[in-house]
């Protein structure tokens, strides 16, 4: 069993509900046990001309591989209507790997931890609801370094539902 902490986000079709569906789904993940969620958090997209974004971090315990684990959430987004039609495009659903244990992946389909995990708050102070401050990086940083350097400007905590 690793730890695993997932990065969710919706701007289209009801980005709270699609968020709630997910969820959902992690807690049926085969070899899989959600440990907690986040609130949800909005903010603005870091890309002018979208619909603002309502993102979470959820926590798991799995003992899925990094790729079977890439496949099980690709295929729920796909089940949410995900259409990938541009990159950075608006979407109804994007689940992220973030952390895997304290792995470091680096293959085509899959980059652990995630390239902007520490430049955007809407990752980090959701992350740090469920993670230790003392929580590394596998590069050494831990999340209270990169909470400090980001300041939570932007977000707004949704009031649970
Ligand atoms: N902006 C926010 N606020 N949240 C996201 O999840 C998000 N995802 C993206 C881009 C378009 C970069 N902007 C985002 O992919």
């Amino acid at each position: 069993m690793e730890r695993i902490y997932i990065g969710m986000g919706s701007n289209l079709a009801d980005p709270a509900e699609q968020l709630r569906s997910a969820v959902e789904a992690l807690g049926q993940l085969p070899q899989t046990t959600l440990v907690g969620v986040s609130a949800f958090y909005q903010s603005d997209s870091l890309l002018p001309g979208q619909p603002r974004y309502t993102n979470a971090v959820a926590a798991l315990d799995s003992s899925l591989s990094p790729i079977q684990l890439l496949d099980a959430l690709q295929a729920i987004e796909n089940d949410q209507g995900r259409e990938r039609l541009e990159r950075w495009g608006p979407r109804t659903l994007d689940l992220d790997i973030l952390l895997f244990g304290d792995r470091l992946i680096d293959e085509p389909r899959l980059k652990v931890p995630h390239y902007q995990i520490q430049e955007r708050a809407f990752v980090l102070y959701p992350l740090a609801e469920l993670a230790p401050a003392d929580l590394h990086l596998p590069d050494g940083r831990t999340l209270a370094d990169l909470l400090a350097a980001c300041p939570f400007i932007g977000l707004e905590r949704l009031p649970h539902p």
